[in-house]
């Protein structure tokens, strides 16, 4: 069984939002097409208290992507965003919704974020994610979504820790820098992963 993994397909992960992702919506077309290969469609929403330590805003005199050690563990400081029952942490009304069986959201524990949508960035709590999906009989685990060098990134790594097959679609994929991805991409590749493009999914019918 194989299962589509959407990642945080956010207002405030797309253009005009609070954390923008360069060409973030460019994906969205290609996702919802996606969508429809898929037998089993789950979907990851950041959602943060506004209290939440990864925000800038509440670290006296830090400024945004900064860095700080939060609890011995390094934390980019980030503009405040995906504040929980707030507009920026929806979904884009653009994204077909109607396939999603279930939303996996983290970031909630304001101490502690969470990139990966199984485990927080300490791995000290799992979101269940993975217990979900092999009990929907899942080995092969298709992730698409924001931002292909933090949560997209973090999530695959779990996904492979986990014993999925992964499988990076590209261009259903953006990140905040298009440098990084290369090197996720490397290292994603390095640990048994593939990166696809999603061609080679929507041909073969
Ligand atoms: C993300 C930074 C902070 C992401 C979430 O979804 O990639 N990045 N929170
Ligand atoms: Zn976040």
């Amino acid at each position: 069984m194989r299962a589509l993994l959407l990642i945080d397909i956010q207002n405030d992960f797309l253009p005009d939002g609070a954390l923008a992702v360069p060409e973030g919506d460019q994906i969205i077309p290609v996702v919802n097409k996606l969508q429809e290969e898929f037998n089993l469609v789950v979907a990851t929403q950041d959602w943060h208290p506004p209290q939440h330590k990864s925000f800038a805003s509440n670290h006296a005199g830090k400024n945004v992507f900064e860095t700080i050690d939060l609890h011995g563990l390094e934390q980019v400081l980030w503009p405040d965003h995906c504040i929980q029952e707030t507009e920026g942490a929806n979904f884009t009304k653009d994204l077909k919704a109607n396939k999603i069986e279930a939303i996996f959201r983290k970031g909630t524990n304001p101490e502690i974020d969470s990139y990966s949508g199984f485990y927080d960035n300490g791995h000290l709590k799992s979101t269940g994610l993975a217990d979900y999906l092999r009990g929907k009989q899942v080995t092969q685990l298709y992730l698409v979504g924001l931002a292909g060098d933090y949560c997209v990134y973090f999530s695959a790594k779990d996904a492979i820790q986990e014993g999925f097959e992964v499988f990076l679609i590209e261009d259903a994929i953006r990140s905040l820098s298009a440098d990084d991805f290369k090197k996720v991409k490397e290292d994603i590749t390095s640990m048994g992963g593939k990166v696809i493009q999603s061609g080679s999914i929507l041909k073969t019918k």
